[in-house]
């Protein structure tokens, strides 16, 4: 295809491989969502026809799309990356919207959820993240600004994922349309105090900023939100070029996704990709799992006060200390678990013990036994010898007797 994906630089700022990022695409059914995912990876994740289909009928009354999560396996000069797409078929496509938001704001705490599971056992080898990484939210290109909808999509998001606003099929809008509409989002999602995250110098990003994107060399293109995308499933080489591009042909020309003039989809990808996935997965944890963290175990240290004396702790003094009385439970049973096998493994050490004590106590006896017997053949031996020493004497005295009574004849 027309340029490597960027993913490939990950040995060099992940310590640790396999590397896994999750990414989510939420916007407004039909406005490309599947199609900026093709794109972006270089692949085709769903197939010419296997686009995830739109949501049920009943699922649709009810104001609510479907979410898909799907894991591939890319590689790119030898690096394997697990790449989990989430994509929301059919988003926002009923009449009534209110709480469409829900499945995918469940479908990211499911994932965090998880993650504080296997993170919290003892016996833990190594914990698999799929907690989503980014979450690039689609605007229509209506040219109007945001919708309430959208509004309310990206403050029900922003604290829990790392929130990307782009605007979906740019080439649908004139240069100066675009440049007035990206004024005009940002000005609303400033207005609406919409935490996004923003692509800082150096790869390290930083959740919760707005607009302020470093224009220094290490911070790679130097984009403003939100970002111009256009995507495309056809491939075409143009003339005399030995890659191929994405393109969109139209009656009066052609529109390539990987032309920077005509929209910003490779540097978007160059930030998103290439240089800021790291700081997306770092700031994940830092930033949104805590956050999760913190909340769930502050929800469950409230359930277990209202439990105990059935009253619901008001008071900051009360949470603290129904917060300090779960963590001493939560660490009261890590040291119960942590007892439990420090004597199983006592236990098992204890039994080869014994195994080997038996082992040479058996050995011992049969040695006992073989010498006993040696000592019994040899007493016996001894006698035979003895006896016919004794008779050998008898026979000697005999005759010594009949000699002197020849002689005094
Ligand atoms: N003009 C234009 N059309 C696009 C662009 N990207 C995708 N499309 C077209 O928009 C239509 C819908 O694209 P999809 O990628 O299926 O959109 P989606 O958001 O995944 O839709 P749902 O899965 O139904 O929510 C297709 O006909 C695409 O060819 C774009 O950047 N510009
Ligand atoms: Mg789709």
């Amino acid at each position: 295809m027309a340029d490597d994906v960027g993913f490939a630089n990950l040995p060099n700022t992940l310590e640790t491989g396999p590397f896994e990022f999750t990414i989510m695409a939420v916007g407004e059914a039909g406005l490309g969502k599947s199609s900026f995912l093709n794109t972006l990876f270089e692949c085709d994740l769903y197939g010419p026809r296997a686009y995830p289909s739109p949501p049920s009928l009943q699922a649709e009354e009810e104001g609510r799309g479907t979410v898909s999560r799907m894991t591939v396996q890319l590689q790119e000069d030898g690096v394997d990356l697990a790449l989990t797409v989430v994509d929301t078929p059919g988003f926002a496509a009923a009449i009534n919207n209110t709480g469409c938001w829900d499945p995918i704001v469940e479908d990211i705490d499911v994932a965090f959820d998880r993650y504080m599971d296997e993170e919290s056992r003892v016996s833990r080898s190594r914990v698999s993240d799929t907690r989503v990484h980014c979450c690039v939210y689609f605007i229509s290109p209506t040219g109007h600004g945001l919708r309430a909808l959208d509004k309310a999509v990206m403050a029900a998001l922003q604290h829990k994922v790392n929130l990307i606003p782009v605007i979906a099929k740019a080439d649908l809008l004139t240069t100066d349309e675009l440049v007035r509409f990206k004024a005009r989002v940002m000005s609303d999602i400033s207005e609406a105090g919409i935490a996004t995250y923003t692509f800082a110098a150096g790869g390290g990003g930083a959740g919760g900023g707005e607009g302020d994107v470093d224009t220094s060399e290490s911070a790679g293109p130097q984009l403003d939100p939100p970002y111009a995308v256009s995507s495309s499933s056809v491939d075409c080489a143009a003339s005399g070029a030995e890659q191929k591009h994405r393109v969109r042909q139209y009656p009066w020309g052609t529109m390539d996704v990987h032309n920077p003039d005509h929209c910003e989809f490779v540097p978007l990808r160059q930030l998103l990709i290439g240089i800021h996935m790291q700081d997306l997965i770092e700031s994940t944890h830092a930033n949104h799992y805590e956050r999760f963290r913190r909340e769930k175990l502050e929800e469950m240290a409230l359930k277990g006060a209202a439990s105990q004396d059935n009253t619901v702790a008001a008071t900051p003094m009360a949470q603290f200390e129904a917060q300090k009385e779960y963590y001493e439970q939560a660490l009261a049973k890590k040291q119960e678990e942590m007892s439990a096998v420090f004597e199983a493994k006592v236990g098992e050490k204890n039994k080869q013990m014994q195994d080997m004590e038996s082992k040479l106590l058996t050995q011992h006896e049969a040695l006992e036994r073989k010498l006993k017997a040696q000592q019994r053949a040899l007493t016996q031996k001894r006698q035979a010898f003895q006896e016919e020493v004794a008779m050998q004497k008898e026979a000697m005295a005999q005759l010594t007797t009949k000699k002197s009574k020849r002689l005094f004849k």
